[in-house]
This record gives C-alpha cells, structure tokens and sequence, in this order.
C-alpha cells in the first residue's frame, strides 16, 4: 500500500486485468497495470512460460527502492 501509483510490469508474459480494488471486471490484456494509490489490482495469466520473471514498478526509482520481486514457476507435468 503507498500513497502513489505504480506501474507494475510483469516480464514474460502478458495478463489480463480481473479486479481493481476489490472489483471484478474485463479488462484488457496487457504486461504492465497501473494500481492505483492505496489500492490492488487482481490479474491472471497462462503460466505457460515457465521460468523465474521480473515483477517491478516501472518507475526506476521504485524500483532501485525495492519494488522488484519475481513471478517463478517449472513446467508442469
Ligand atoms: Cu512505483
């Protein structure tokens, strides 16, 4: 939760937008989602690419302050 916005960029895959604050909708396919301030965005994607992907906001100075995790996951079976 932050007072700002944050363009959040997930690499390697693309995802749909399911949900924003706690609301369900349609929205477009895409690979980077703004979450709005004090709020959350709920996505989903095929993990049909497995492997260990960058999630981060795509401000810099975000980023170099930590908000950079990863998405992991190995081919099922
Ligand atoms: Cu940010």
């Amino acid at each position: 939760m932050s007072m700002m916005a944050h363009p959040m960029h997930l690499h390697g895959h693309h995802f749909q937008v399911v949900g924003i604050n706690g609301r369900a909708l349609q929205g477009a396919v895409r690979d980077t989602v703004l979450v709005p301030p004090m709020g959350s965005v709920v996505i989903a994607f095929d993990a049909g690419n497995p492997g260990r992907w960058p999630l981060h906001c795509h401000h810099l100075y975000h980023m170099a302050a930590g908000m950079m995790s990863f998405v992991a996951y190995e081919k099922g079976s």
